[in-house]
């Protein structure tokens, strides 16, 4: 007997409403759910490949622990006592900073999960918190909190009423936005073109360049002196000046700034025409601008003075808050306008002893000092929450140092991946499949003011149990009450927990779990945030630390072969659910650049940085631009973090550099690989 459930996928903050068909305990298929509001029967390959990956052979199905060098099959309570011990002992001889939870893409549409984790961690005393969020994109809060005072400031396009719409190192297309959900994307990019205007900025004519309006394909990290161009053009002609001084401070400072980016200046630096930046900067002065940034530059060394600028045009074009630019995303469960938001000035405190220097923010170490801190012995215990530092931590051979010194190195996650050796205890946890969740962690980028209630389709299968609850035993263990209100994690159920995450949100648990789709009516979109946020403020469009970097900016060279990431259809960062669909990573590198190194199509070639070398086959084509190659992340060979170095961050956010990274190809034959170092 089939039956089928209609939930929500949560592998990427699309959110698609599905329809799972389960036979007996096995997961038969997934399709669109024609009746979700937002999605309306859309799925990508991902998405319609979870009933592979539910049933994956790599599949974690029993705690283990690693004894004798393997990991064999053991029961909960053997696994919590064992670890209760060797945490005790860690923490007896190191303190509570010795343990330490590195929370990432798998977790972050586990609700419960998370949060218990996290509470854990915080009722254990240990400040060594890290997550994704800082190999991925510490630009966007700081520059928000800089420039607004509140870090928690996500713009959001206005997809009814688009005027002119950059999209800048995102490639909604394949990743379905960043921090900006795009449900069923080509019809999304396809109707903000009809209605509007939709420029793709990107070195690589990617899947939504082809559907956008205009395609300008700039040197890799040359986006800050196109944006530097268009607001010092918008400042010079088309903006009300009295009326930009009211909203905002630091405008003779900022004009000053980008006072030497004047057209010529801008295709000098980009190596763009004179033309389609003329046309563009035409655009911006009779618009709103609304701009979304991705990976491609938030990765980058110039990510800060890319987001800065891209608020600073939006702000100078009077184009947040306002119909046909940007509205400020308010959350449904964290319902923002009706909280107390006090401003913060974006200060960093110290990071971690090993690496004082890096800026630990909003609660969090860098992922880039965590490599030193266990070298350095103060991070002992480590649990990883759905997350793989071997493909996505630079330094890929120092990493797999690290992690194999640790004394306790916990894999929580659901299925057997490059962690696995190194893990000396594994947590098999329910999939998305297995338990029951909120967005709690999207709530903000989800494309309207709404949240879904998913519920579970199938218990959790094998010993598997959902990720909260082991952190509920451990916290038991030490004395700590992590669920809360002295509930018993043996009788609570996923909804208890998701339960008070309603509670300060527009409307109850009960009324969300009964709709499973609520979509908040009227739209809370335009107003609050200058209500409530900027309130009696100004915007700050000079803040210091920027001004610095963008002064430094100027200084360094532009020219070199850059190598830059993009995402794939078919995989989420190192997890690729059907393995009877491969992807590969091949390198996309421009005809002029094969053959100047002197490589064809097809072959392998050497890609080598500062830091180290990688083999990869070369794809000779023109839809990437001269001085730049393409490779994505996320595999073990070959493995991008083999490149990427723990000491290239930028000083202010701790960020490491995956975009634009200075590299040299030559052909195999010529050279052996050790011959680089
Ligand atoms: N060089 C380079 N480095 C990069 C990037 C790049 O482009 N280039 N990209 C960066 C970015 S943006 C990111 S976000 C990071 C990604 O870095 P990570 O988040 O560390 O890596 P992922 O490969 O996304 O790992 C996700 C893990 O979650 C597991 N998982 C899936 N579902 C669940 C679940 O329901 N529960 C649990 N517990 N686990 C689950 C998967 O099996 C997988 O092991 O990498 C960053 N690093
Ligand atoms: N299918 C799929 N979806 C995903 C993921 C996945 O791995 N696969 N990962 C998820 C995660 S963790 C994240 S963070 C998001 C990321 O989502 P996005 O940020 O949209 O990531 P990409 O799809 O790689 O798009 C980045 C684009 O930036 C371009 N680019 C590179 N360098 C530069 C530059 O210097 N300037 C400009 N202007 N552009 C540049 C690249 O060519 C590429 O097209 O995607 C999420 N969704
Ligand atoms: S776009 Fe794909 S991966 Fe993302 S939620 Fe939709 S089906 Fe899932
Ligand atoms: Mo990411």
């Amino acid at each position: 007997m089939t039956r089928t459930v209609a939930t929500h996928c949560r592998i990427c903050e699309a959110l698609c409403g599905i329809i799972v068909e389960v036979d007996g305990d096995r997961v038969v298929s997934v399709k669109g759910d024609p009746a979700d509001p937002i999605s309306a029967g859309y799925t990508c390959p991902k998405g319609r490949a979870i009933p592979v990956l539910h049933h994956h052979p790599r599949r974690y199905d029993y705690p283990m622990i690693r004894r004798g060098g393997d990991l064999l099959a053991v029961d909960w309570g053997e696994l919590l006592d064992d670890l209760e011990v060797r945490l005790r002992d860690v923490i007896g001889l190191c303190g509570p900073d010795a343990v330490g939870i590195y929370a990432a893409t798998g977790s972050a549409f586990d609700a419960n999960g998370r949060r218990m984790a996290e509470k854990w961690l915080k009722l254990m005393g240990s400040r060594s918190r890290y997550t994704s969020a800082t190999i991925d994109t510490p630009c966007k809060p700081m520059v928000a909190e800089m420039m607004c005072g509140f870090a928690g400031a996500v713009p959001a396009l206005d997809r009814e009423n688009p005027e002119l719409v950059l999209l800048i190192g995102v490639n909604p297309v394949v990743s379905h936005g960043h921090l900006n959900a795009f449900p069923d994307p080509v019809t999304t990019i396809r109707r903000l073109a009809a209605k509007g205007e939709v420029w793709v900025i990107d070195p690589r004519r990617s899947e939504s360049a082809r559907l956008a309006t205009r395609h300008l394909a700039p040197r890799p990290s040359s986006d800050w002196a196109l944006l530097a161009f268009l607001v010092r053009e918008a400042l010079r002609d088309g903006v009300d000046r009295d009326r930009l001084q009211e909203r905002a401070d630091g405008v003779d400072r900022l004009e000053e700034a980008v006072s030497p980016y004047h057209l010529e200046e801008a295709c000098r630096r980009t190596g763009l025409g004179t033309a389609e930046l003329a046309e563009l900067s035409a655009a911006v002065r009779t618009k709103k601008v609304a701009i979304q940034t991705g990976t491609g530059v938030t990765m980058s060394a110039q990510a800060n003075v890319v987001e800065w600028l891209s608020w600073t045009l939006q702000v100078v074009t009077d184009s947040f808050d306002r119909p046909g630019g940007c509205w400020f995303h308010p959350g449904y469960l964290r319902a923002l306008e009706t909280r107390r938001i006090e401003p913060t000035e974006g200060r960093a405190e110290p990071g971690p002893p090993s690496r004082p220097e890096l800026p630990r923010r909003l609660g969090e170490y860098p992922v880039a000092a965590m490599l030193d801190e266990i070298e350095a012995g103060n991070l002992r215990a480590l649990f990883v929450l759905g997350g793989n530092p071997i493909t996505a931590f630079p330094e890929a051979d120092r990493t797999k140092k690290a992690l194999a010194s640790l004394e306790v190195l916990v894999v929580a996650d659901i299925v057997a991946n490059e962690m696995t050796p190194f893990a000396t205890h594994v947590l098999p946890c329910a999939d998305q499949l297995e338990r029951s969740d909120l967005p709690v962690y999207v709530d903000q980028f989800l494309p309207v003011v709404m949240t879904k209630y998913s519920p579970q389709v199938v218990p959790p299968g094998a010993r598997r149990r959902p990720m909260w609850w082991p952190f509920a035993q451990l916290g038991r263990r030490f004395g700590i009450d992590v669920i809360g209100e002295g509930i018993d994690p043996d009788l609570a159920t996923d909804d208890d927990l998701l339960r008070p995450l309603g509670d300060r949100s527009r409307s109850d648990f009960a009324f969300i779990r009964t709709n499973r789709v609520v979509i908040n009516d009227p739209p809370q979109m335009f107003g609050w945030f200058s209500d409530k946020v900027l309130a009696g403020r100004r915007w700050q469009l000079a803040p210091q630390p920027l001004l610095d970097q963008l002064a430094g900016l100027a200084r360094a060279p532009a020219e070199g072969l850059r190598l830059i990431p993009r995402r794939q259809v078919r995989r989420l960062n190192s997890v690729l659910s059907d393995p009877d669909r491969p992807e590969e990573a091949t390198l996309l590198v421009h005809p002029e650049d094969a053959v100047r190194v002197g490589i064809a199509d097809g072959q392998p070639v050497l890609v080598s940085s500062e830091l180290g070398t990688l083999r990869a086959i070369a794809v000779v084509s023109d839809s990437i631009r001269p001085g730049a190659v393409s490779l994505p992340h996320g595999y073990a060979d070959p493995n991008v973090s083999a490149l990427t170095s723990a000491r290239q961050v930028d000083p202010l956010t701790g960020m490491v550099t995956q975009s634009g990274l200075t590299v040299r190809l030559s052909p195999v034959s010529s050279l052996s690989p050790t011959e680089f170092r």
